[in-house]
C-alpha cells in the first residue's frame, strides 16, 4: 500500500503552477504505482484554519466558514481540470479532522510533551509561523511583515527530539528525497531546537484545545494541518484501515522546499511523541520561476494552470512540468520552452512514430496487423531495452524522479524511430521481403503499444487515444498484465494526437529578432583583453578623465577613461586587472593620446571598472 499526500493548501489565494506542481507530482506517482500493480491511497485537501484565513474572510466581509467553503471548492475544481486522481479530499474544518487533532493533542499531552507557558516574540501571519530574531532580515521574515505576539500558550517539547530526529535521518537514508536536502535540516537542528508554541488565544478561527481548565486556546495552524495525514488514514477511528494504510503502508509526503522543516522536523517529532510510526519519505521539490523571475502578484507574472491547460491541453502541460524539472531543484516556466518540448518530444518523437507506423501499415498490409515473423538480433535488442526501461521507470518513479523516468521512456521511443530508419520498411516492401516486413511492423506496433502504457500516468487521455488508434479496445490497468500486442488486430483511424504548434514557434522567432543587431563577424572584430593597471593619474584641465598606463601583456599603453568622478582614490586601482578594448582607433583627448578603452559597468548611476580575478593572466583574450 502506497499512501501519497500533497500538502493541504491554504484556500486563500488562487492556485498557480507552483501549487499545481506539487499535486501533479503526487498524482503522477499515484498513477504509476497503480500501473505497476500497487494499491494506492492518494490524499489532498485544504488547510482552512488560522489567522491568515480569518483575516481574509474579514476583508471579504464573510464568515471564515463561508470563505473556506467557497475557496476550497475552487481547489476541487482545479484538481478536476488537471486530471488529479485523488481518492480523498480533506478539509481541516471537517469533524473527522477536528476529532483526530484533539486525539493527538491528548496523546502528546499524556506523554508529558505539552506544557503551558507564555509566548513572547514575533509571528509571521502570511507564513503562519513563529519567527526568531536570527531569521529576520530588515525586520522581515522572507520579505514578509511580522507582528509582536505576547500571549499565554501551550508549548510542544520539540527540543526533546533533536537527537532522536538526527538519529532517524541517519538510519533512514531514503527519508528525505532528494538526499542533499538532509544537510540543511541537520544544520538547523544543530543550531538548537526550541520548544514550539502550539496554541493561540488572540483570535478564534481554529480547533479548540480542551486539555486543562485553561480556556480560549485554539490549536496552532501547522499542528492542526500536519495532522491531516493521520485523519486521512483514519487514525483512532478504524484500526484495521490505519494499520493497512499507515503502519504497513509506504508513506510519501510531497512538499515544496519552503515547508520541508515543518514536515521533516516538527511532524516527525509530533509522531514520535504520540508513539506513531514516521512517514517513509518526505519529497521536497524546488521552486518554479517564470521566464527567470520569481512569480509574484506585484510582477503580474503569476501563471494560471487553467489557462495553460486551455492552451496546450492537460497532458502536454503535465508532461512539460514533469520533464522540465529536476527533482529538488528550481525550474523555469516559459511558453517558448513549452512549445519546443511539445514539438520535439510529443509531436516529433512520439506522435510521428505512431503516425508513420500507422501510415506504413495501411500501405503495406492494410488495416489488419500481421503476426511477427522470426525476430533477429535487432528485435531482441529492442525487447531487452524494453525490459530495462520497464524496470528503470519504476525505480525512478519510486524516487519521485519523473524527469528521469520520462527520459528513460524516450530512450525507447528514440530507439523505435531509429529502428524505422535502420530497417527501411519501404525497401522491404519494394523488394517484396514481406516476411521481414511483418516482423518490423509487428515490432513497431508492439513497442508503441507498450509505450502507450508507460506514458499513461503523464499523458492520460493521449495514451488512450494512442491505444485506440492501435485498435486496442481492452485497456488494462496493470502494466504486468498487458501482454504483447495481439496480432490480427484491426487498427483504428490515424489522426495526429499532438499537433505541432507552428504559429507559436513563428511568434517566438519574431520575438527573437533584435533591433540594430550586429552579426557575429561584426562582433568578433572587437579585441578585448585583460590588462593590468600600472599607473593612474589625473588629466589636467579635465574633471572627468583619468589617465591609465596599462600592461597589455605585450606592451605598455596609455588609455584615458572618463571615470574620475566614480573613484575617490584612483591610486588604489594600481595592480588591478581589468578589461580593455585594444583595437580601437587611437584618439587625442585634451592633448593626451588614448590607445584603447577600458570596459565598465553602470548600475544606478554608479560606474565601476570590470575587474578580473587574479588567476587570469595579463593579455588573456575575452572569448565567446
Ligand atoms: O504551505 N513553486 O500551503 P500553501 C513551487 N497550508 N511550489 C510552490 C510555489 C512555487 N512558486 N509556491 C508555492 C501551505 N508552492 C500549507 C501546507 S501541509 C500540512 C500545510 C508550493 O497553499 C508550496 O511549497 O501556501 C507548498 O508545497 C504548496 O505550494 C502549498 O502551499
Amino acid at each position: 500500500m502506497k499512501y501519497i499526500t500533497t500538502p493541504i493548501y491554504y484556500p486563500n489565494a488562487k492556485a498557480h503552477i507552483g501549487t499545481a506542481y506539487t499535486t501533479i507530482l503526487c498524482d503522477t506517482l499515484a498513477r504509476y504505482e497503480r500501473l505497476y500493480g500497487q494499491e494506492v491511497k492518494f490524499l489532498t485537501g485544504t488547510d482552512e484554519h488560522g489567522q491568515k484565513i480569518q483575516e481574509s474572510a474579514e476583508k471579504n466581509k464573510v464568515t471564515p466558514q463561508q470563505w473556506v467553503d467557497k475557496m476550497s471548492k475552487d481547489f476541487i475544481d482545479l484538481w478536476k481540470a488537471l486530471s488529479i486522481s485523488n481518492d480523498d479530499f480533506i478539509r481541516t474544518t471537517e469533524q473527522r479532522h477536528i476529532d483526530t487533532v484533539q486525539k493527538i493533542l491528548q496523546k502528546v499531552y499524556d506523554n508529558g510533551d505539552i506544557y503551558l507557558g507564555e509566548y513572547k516574540g514575533k509571528y509571521c501571519v502570511s507564513e503562519e509561523t513563529f519567527v526568531t530574531e536570527s531569521q529576520l532580515v530588515d525586520g522581515k521574515y522572507m520579505g514578509k511583515e511580522v507582528i509582536e505576539v505576547s500571549e499565554p500558550s501551550y508549548f510542544f517539547r520539540l527540543s526533546k527530539y533533536a537527537d532522536k530526529l538526527l538519529k532517524y535521518y541517519e538510519e533512514h537514508d531514503d527519508f528525505i528525497i532528494p538526499k542533499q536536502r538532509k544537510n540543511e535540516l541537520i544544520a538547523f537542528i544543530n543550531q538548537g531546537l526550541q520548544d514550539l508554541s502550539i496554541s493561540r488565544t488572540s483570535f478564534n478561527w481554529g480547533i479548540p484545545i480542551n486539555l486543562t481548565e485553561e480556556k480560549n486556546h485554539i490549536v496552532y495552524v501547522w499542528f492542526d494541518a500536519l495532522t491531516n495525514y493521520l485523519t486521512g488514514a483514519k487514525y483512532g477511528t478504524d484500526e484495521e484501515y490505519f494499520n493497512h494504510v499507515w503502519n504497513n503502508g509506504d508513506i510519501y509526503h510531497f512538499v515544496g522546499k519552503d515547508i520541508l522543516r515543518f514536515h521533516a522536523i516538527i511532524w516527525p517529532a509530533m509522531l514520535m511523541s504520540a508513539g506513531i510510526k514516521l512517514p517513509d519519505h518526505i519529497v521536497a521539490h524546488g521552486w518554479w520561476t517564470v521566464n527567470g523571475e520569481k512569480m509574484s502578484k506585484s510582477l503580474g507574472n503569476v501563471v494560471d494552470p487553467i489557462e495553460e491547460v486551455e492552451k496546450y491541453g492537460v497532458d502536454a502541460f503535465r508532461y512539460f512540468l514533469l520533464r522540465e524539472s529536476t527533482l529538488g531543484q528550481d525550474a523555469d516556466y516559459s511558453e517558448n520552452q513549452m512549445v519546443l518540448r511539445i514539438n520535439a518530444d510529443l509531436a516529433n518523437d512520439l506522435g510521428n512514430l505512431l503516425n508513420r507506423t500507422l501510415g506504413m501499415q495501411k500501405k503495406y498490409f492494410g488495416e489488419v496487423v500481421k503476426e511477427s515473423g522470426e525476430r533477429t538480433e535487432i528485435e531482441n535488442g529492442i525487447y531487452e531495452l524494453y525490459n530495462e526501461v520497464l524496470k528503470d521507470v519504476y525505480s525512478k518513479v519510486e524516487e519521485a524522479n519523473f524527469s528521469k523516468a520520462l527520459e528513460s521512456i524516450w530512450k525507447l521511443i528514440s530507439r523505435m524511430n531509429k529502428y524505422i530508419d535502420e530497417t527501411m520498411p519501404w525497401n522491404l516492401f519494394k523488394e517484396n521481403n514481406l516476411d521481414r516486413l511483418r516482423t518490423v511492423m509487428y515490432t513497431l506496433f508492439d513497442m508503441i503499444y507498450k509505450c502507450s502504457y508507460l506514458v499513461s500516468p503523464v499523458l492520460i487521455d493521449s495514451s488512450k487515444k494512442m491505444l485506440n488508434q492501435l485498435g486496442v479496445v481492452d485497456i488494462k490497468t496493470n502494466i504486468y498484465e498487458i501482454g504483447d500486442y495481439v496480432p490480427n488486430t484491426k487498427i483504428g483511424n490515424a489522426s495526429p494526437i499532438f499537433p505541432r504548434i507552428e504559429k507559436k514557434e513563428k511568434e517566438f522567432d519574431d520575438e527573437l529578432k533584435i533591433q540594430d543587431a550586429i552579426n557575429i563577424d561584426d562582433f568578433s572584430k572587437v579585441k578585448i583583453s585583460v590588462v593590468e593597471i600600472l599607473k593612474v593619474s589625473e588629466v589636467e584641465s579635465s574633471d572627468r578623465l583619468l589617465k591609465f598606463i596599462v600592461d597589455t601583456g605585450k606592451e605598455k599603453r596609455q588609455i584615458l577613461s572618463g571615470i574620475k568622478h566614480y573613484y575617490k582614490e584612483p591610486k588604489k586601482l594600481v595592480g588591478k586587472k581589468v578589461l580593455a578594448v585594444l583595437n580601437l582607433e587611437p584618439v587625442k583627448l585634451v592633448g593626451n593620446i588614448s590607445q584603447g578603452m577600458l570596459l565598465t559597468t553602470e548600475q544606478k548611476k554608479n560606474v565601476r571598472l570590470i575587474e578580473i580575478s587574479d588567476e587570469v593572466k595579463v593579455g588573456a583574450k575575452v572569448k565567446w
